[in-house]
């Protein structure tokens, strides 16, 4: 058991029993020319939690801790993407499908879809494919949590309000105690990562706990 700084309280988590998910640091969101982008936003706003979710990889993988990457994306036919999904950015062309810098937007098998450089799975790690926001919907990952024993999530990766927090919610309705690592999520709107932070921590926790990549590199070590 390693004890950890977290809000709303300091607690102890079992590095067996823990695993680091990394949410949808692909190049579709991190780089310019991708979905991130073509919905208008500032994707520099996103490269900031590179260097922390880089530190808790690096200290998760010294202690052979689970890491799991997922990424957001689908078939090249499309045939998973909803209408709601499709049609809904209204002011602007829908992104998803269309031909950009790194290939088809949002597609998996695309360079844009796939995760950055920096954060690259090494063998062993099991990325999941999701065709959603949250990381439960239509994936495997429970059932490689539960193969692996797994009890706490230490969540981190972009967007903080949008996967980051679907997949926490998903996750603590299974029963899971999720561990945002605030400086390793990013968003294209500042305020929407801090309230969503602070959600997380609200009325004892509702959602979970909320920490920081030092204070994750220290319990790990
Ligand atoms: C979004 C995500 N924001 N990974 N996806 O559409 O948060």
């Amino acid at each position: 058991m390693a004890p950890i700084h977290m809000k709303p309280r300091d607690g102890t988590i079992d590095l067996e029993r823990t695993a680091v998910v990394i949410i949808d640091m692909q190049r579709d969101f991190l780089l310019p020319g991708g979905f991130g982008e073509k919905l208008g936003n500032d994707v520099s706003k996103l490269t900031r939690a590179i260097q922390p979710c880089q530190k808790v990889l690096e200290a998760a993988r010294a202690r052979n801790m689970l890491v799991i990457h997922t990424r957001e994306g689908h078939r090249p036919s499309m045939a998973d993407v909803h209408v709601w999904k499709k049609d809904k950015h209204g002011t602007v062309p829908p992104a998803i499908g269309e031909m950009g810098p790194m290939g088809r937007i949002l597609i998996r098998g695309e360079e844009g879809h796939d995760i950055i450089e920096e954060l690259y799975p090494i063998t062993g790690e099991p990325v999941v494919d999701k065709p959603g926001k949250g990381s439960f919907y239509a994936t495997d990952l429970e059932a490689i949590l539960q193969a692996q024993n797994i009890t706490t999530l230490l969540v981190m990766g972009v967007t903080t309000e949008v996967c980051v927090h679907t997949t926490i919610r998903e996750a603590n309705d299974r029963g899971y105690h999720c561990i945002a690592v605030s400086d390793a999520c990013a968003s294209f709107f500042d305020d929407f990562h801090k309230t969503a932070l602070r959600m997380i921590t609200a009325q004892g926790g509702i959602f979970g706990s909320v920490t920081d990549s030092a204070s994750v590199v220290a319990a790990l070590q």
